[in-house]
């Protein structure tokens, strides 16, 4: 097999070439690859400096997570990056693309660093629950401050080169489209220099005031997870004296200890998982697309000016449709209210705002769909409500043009049915906000053609939302595994538990917040029959005395001024009553039963869907639960963590608690299988 490492000369210089896409990840080839380049090039005595460069889309993009789970084959990469800066000549690091982790810590042994604007740099190995492991926490404060280091290693960020060269972080700036002829010119312009600079000679000057400011502000974001302390505790080792050897010994064994624990595998399990989503395994990859020019969105509420948002902020343009003015009005202000919020944070140019003001034209006229290639309904959750607008969106869609319902529950089918065209109709599930969360669920019709799943799909990866394919079932994937744990939360507050217990065990758990929290912000009274006379629950209860959520300042919980919670005796008051009336005498619930009864059930519901062909793989299950309801990454999603939990437990719970476990997660506990 070729290697996917080729050399050429350029007189003295050295010119190293990777070519291993799409990423020129460093597998044990590329590796290997380099190792030899770089011993060539030490040996052979015309060379007097040498380039690393990268063909296709970027330097490398880091280790090959491929091979995490395999054997190691040397040379190892903190091996092979101290060789580079051992040379004793200058070895030069030309970057495009993203250099990312092991990618970056390849250029921070090189010697010098040269890139194109265009390039970012960055160590995101914690967002898969590890650290760099090849120098790179040990390298980086030593070259550009603690303060960046943290950044970097603990956070992930990527760093765009321009800022990186401010930083001192890349020498030097390239021409875009120069970056091979400019690193040759650099090489040849340091080729003698002595000494040459290592990182690893350098001091790095502890900052002990950005570490416990970092900690601070990042305290949030860090609940429940293991890697970035570790990414922390190694930065800082770099600054207490200690040699680089030192350093990057201690660097080795926190990244080992990462390595085999269970939170790197499930995160690394996501980052695989999220891509496979993508993919849809009965429409070949190459299926032709449909051009979307113009979306059409119908609805100016809260979802639709969201949804309009998505496609405003890629470049899309929008026609948004209402009935009434003042509601086509308030939509359009929400618009520009959220852009402007956007803008006044310093993540958008005002003139930006206006041009995606400007890309979207209110109407009160349907016909004024007829232009679009995308139509996406997002009026209130009622069937029959939506069969008149797809019989309408019937006659007066182009042809070609894909009708989509952003439908929560309902079914797809039943709505594809109404038109001539039940091809074009297709199910695009946002969650709200739907301009912040990355999940959209593609509910794929049984008449739904190829070409619009794969349009849709490839949609949604250019207005940045990760896409699962969801089959027509009550609630699609996520819904339909939130109703169990629903259902048993509502019931354990009955039998004693209260909302503040319940949701405590989910927020312990790494859950954003608990079933009762979540009501709460949502909104009690959605879905609710609005009849303050009929009382069937405590949900009615609550919703009858407008305890609609932190809406009405008061939920499941009281609310103050701030929104902040507190418990509430009232809603006490209405769970007394209701076990009074139900004959129940309240007990004492063991957490280990919160968790059986809304955590299991919910991957029990997951095993169903999947045996009911209603999602396409166990890992796009995971996926819907982590981009739509903020399950903790470092858990791995329901199905991951059931896994991990250990079938055999998780049916053991389901039946201990009277649920029947489904067959594939029974057969896969028993044969020590997995559920796929
Ligand atoms: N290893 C193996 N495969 C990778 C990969 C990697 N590092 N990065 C991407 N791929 C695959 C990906 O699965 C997909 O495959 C295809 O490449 C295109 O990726 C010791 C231990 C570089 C910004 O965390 O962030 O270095 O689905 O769809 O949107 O310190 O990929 O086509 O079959 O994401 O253009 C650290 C991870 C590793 C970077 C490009 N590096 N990658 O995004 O394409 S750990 C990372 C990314 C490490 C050392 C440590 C992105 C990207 P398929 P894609 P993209």
């Amino acid at each position: 097999m070729t290697s996917p490492i080729r050399t050429e000369r350029h007189d003295e210089i050295l010119v190293i070439i990777s070519d291993n896409q799409p990423v020129n990840a460093l597998s044990a080839a590329v590796r290997q690859g380099l190792e030899a380049a770089i011993k060539e090039g030490v040996a052979d005595a015309s060379v007097e400096a040498m380039v690393i460069r990268c063909d296709g889309r970027t330097f490398f993009a880091g280790a090959d997570i491929t091979e995490f789970t395999k054997p190691p084959v040397d040379p190892l990469l903190p091996t092979l990056v101290d060789m580079i800066e051992a040379s004793d000549k200058p070895v030069l690091a030309a970057i495009h693309g993203t250099a990312l982790g092991g990618g970056c810590e390849v250029a921070l042994a090189s010697h010098y660093r040269i890139a194109v604007p265009s390039a970012k740099l960055g160590t995101p190995e914690v967002k898969l629950g590890l650290l760099p492991g090849a120098g790179g926490t040990q390298r980086l404060p030593r070259i550009a401050g603690v303060k960046l280091a943290l950044e970097l290693t603990a956070k992930g960020d990527q760093i765009p080169a321009k800022k990186a060269h401010e930083a001192g972080l890349v020498d030097r700036l390239a021409g875009e489209d120069s970056l091979e002829a400019d690193a040759i010119a650099f090489a040849r312009e340091i080729k003698a220099a002595r000494p040459i600079p290592r990182a690893s000679e350098k001091v790095a000057a502890a900052d002990p005031d950005a570490v416990a400011a970092f900690k601070k502000d990042n305290a949030r974001r860090f609940r429940g997870f293991e890697a970035p302390l570790a990414n922390i505790a190694c930065v800082e080792k770099a600054t207490d004296g200690s040699s680089y050897a030192e350093g990057s010994a201690f660097e080795r064994q926190e990244f080992m200890k990462l390595m085999m624990g269970v939170q790197s595998a499930a995160q690394r399990h996501i980052f695989f998982a999220e891509r496979q989503a993508s993919k849809i395994d009965d429409v070949p990859a190459d299926t032709q697309l449909r051009e979307i020019k113009r979306v059409g969105v119908i609805g100016a509420g809260t979802m639709g000016g969201g949804i309009s948002m998505n496609f405003l902020s890629a470049g899309i343009p929008v026609t948004i449709v209402e009935m009434q003015q003042e509601a086509l009005d308030r939509g359009t202000g929400t618009v520009r209210k959220n852009y402007e919020a956007t803008a006044a944070k310093g993540r958008m140019k005002p003139e930006q705002v206006e041009a995606a003001m400007g890309a979207l034209t209110p109407t009160l006229n349907f016909d004024d769909l007829a232009e679009c290639d995308l139509i996406i309904e997002a009026v209130y959750e009622n069937m029959d409500v939506k069969k008149e607008i797809f019989t309408r969106l019937d006659k007066i869609a182009k042809p070609g043009a894909i009708l989509a319902s952003n439908t929560s529950y309902l079914d797809i089918d039943e709505i594809a049915a109404v038109t001539s065209r039940p091809g074009d109709v297709v199910g695009m599930h946002f969650f709200s906000p739907a301009n912040v969360m990355k999940l959209l669920e593609v509910v794929r019709g049984a008449k739904t053609a190829p070409d619009v799943l794969a349009t849709v799909m490839a949609l949604a990866k250019r207005i940045k939302k990760v896409a699962v394919v969801a089959g027509v079932t009550y609630g699609f994937i996520g819904n339909r595994m939130l109703m169990p744990r629903q259902v048993e939360a509502t019931k354990l507050l009955l039998e004693g538990a209260t909302p503040e217990q319940i949701d405590r065990v989910h927020v312990a758990f790494g859950m954003p917040m608990g079933p009762f929290q979540m009501s709460d912000l949502a909104g009690v009274d959605i879905g609710w029959h609005r009849d303050p006379s009929r009382i069937e629950n405590i949900r009615d209860a609550l919703a009858a005395e407008n305890r609609w959520g932190q809406k009405t300042k008061a939920g499941f919980y009281d609310y103050d001024e701030k929104r902040t919670p507190s418990n509430s005796p009232r809603v006490a008051e209405i769970i007394e009553d209701f076990r009074a009336k139900s004959g129940v005498t309240p007990r004492e619930i063991p957490d280990e039963e919160i968790v059986a009864r809304t955590l299991y059930t919910m991957v029990n519901e997951g095993a169903l869907i999947l045996e009911e062909g209603k999602a396409q793989r166990a890992s796009d299950v995971d996926v819907v639960w982590i981009y739509g309801y903020g399950w903790p990454v470092y858990r791995g999603g329901p199905m991951f963590w059931a896994q991990s939990e250990g079938l055999p437990k998780v049916v053991e719970g389901l039946e201990k608690y009277g649920f029947t476990p489904a067959k594939s997660l029974k057969d896969a506990a028993a044969s020590g299988g997995r559920i796929k």
